[in-house]
């Protein structure tokens, strides 16, 4: 870790507080002239750091900057399975993770970017990712499981992501079949899990899982397009700690991984169909041909939608797209 990373670590842990220049050198064993370098470097990248005579340096409660260190101070060590990489912006942090996997990247690495200029959603369509108000994150897995279990991870990030949400704020969080997340019945998180396996084992290479959450509501409001379907977890003002999207990141990293380690376990299952929006619901089943009526019986261990159709049928539903008929 550079003396600009080890500086910030502690300026994080003592947020809010004055550390002297001279504690700070001597705890990460560099001159002082090091120190004062490290902290006009971050000043630079926009860090508000009081610099203040026979105090030393505090970094501002205000500061409201994703990097490592603002979310490993949530994480116990034995939490800390990942390697965080930053962005400020990257075209989406599911393609970056993809290149880094496709050159043997290691499990547990992930990348977070303060903004996507093409952030995806599935079947190609777009996932708005506007700057700094929002978490766009992606994880590189290697699960040694077979292709057709991929779903188990979404569904364990689903709830992994509810839980963490309700933890930080007081919303109660929903998850609608299959990959998104609502509050106040609109949606604040959708989930992309994209895979590569070996054709003839079926084995997963690698799975890339991408978690899009709107933390706050922009300023200027959601894109026109998402408006009517779109919220975020707290109002643009709402007071909250600046620090609430590292909390969050950890609460979602620490949930997901315990859920990961053990998914053949399935202990998100019921947490996943208690929280369900659909259960009893009237839907359309949405193809590109077709929508087909139907209502919701269950979600079963398999994270299948069960529905009946129109004509009594039964139909287990994999995966796809869902609509709830008003
Ligand atoms: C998803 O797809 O919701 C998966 C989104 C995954 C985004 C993450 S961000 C990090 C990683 N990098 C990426 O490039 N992607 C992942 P889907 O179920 O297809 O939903 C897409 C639909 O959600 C759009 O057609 C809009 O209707 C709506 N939508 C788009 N942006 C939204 C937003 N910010 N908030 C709520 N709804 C949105």
């Amino acid at each position: 870790m550079s003396v600009k990373d080890k500086t910030l670590s502690v300026l994080e842990n003592n947020k809010g507080n004055y550390i002297s220049g001279a504690d700070l050198a001597k705890e990460l064993s560099v001159s002082r002239n090091a120190i004062w370098k490290a902290i006009k470097s971050l000043q630079n990248e926009g860090y508000n750091i009081y610099a203040v005579t026979n105090k030393g340096y505090c970094l501002s409660t205000d500061t409201d900057i994703l990097s490592s260190q603002s979310i490993s101070k949530y994480l116990n060590k034995k939490d800390n399975n990942f390697n965080i990489k930053f962005y400020k912006t990257i075209n989406s942090t599911n393609s970056a993770i993809k290149e880094l996997a496709i050159n043997e990247e290691k499990e547990g690495t992930v990348i977070i970017s303060e903004e996507q200029t093409e952030g995806r959603g599935r079947f190609g369509r777009k996932f708005h990712s506007p700057k700094g108000t929002g978490i766009y994150m992606s994880i590189l897995l290697r699960p040694q499981m077979h292709a057709s279990k991929a779903f188990l991870i979404t569904a364990a990030t689903a709830v992994a992501v509810a839980e963490a949400i309700e933890a930080v704020s007081d919303k109660e969080a929903k998850i609608k079949w299959v990959n998104d997340i609502y509050c106040d019945n609109k949606k604040v998180c959708g989930i992309l899990t994209e895979a590569s396996f070996d054709f003839e084992s079926g084995i997963i290479d690698y799975a890339v899982l991408g978690i899009g959450i709107n933390v706050r509501i922009p300023k200027e409001g959601f894109a026109e397009e998402i408006k009517d379907v779109a919220t975020g977890i707290f109002e643009y003002e709402t007071s909250t700690s600046t620090d609430i999207r590292s909390k969050l990141i950890a609460e979602i990293l620490r949930r997901f991984w315990h859920y990961y380690k053990h998914i053949e376990d399935k202990s998100f299952l019921e947490s996943y169909k208690s929280r369900s929006i659909l259960i009893n619901k009237e839907v359309n089943i949405l193809s590109s041909k077709s929508s087909e009526k139907a209502t919701v019986l269950e979600i079963d261990n398999d994270c299948r939608l069960k529905v009946q159709m129109e004509d009594g049928s039964i139909r287990l539903l994999f995966s796809g797209e869902v609509s709830i008929r008003m």
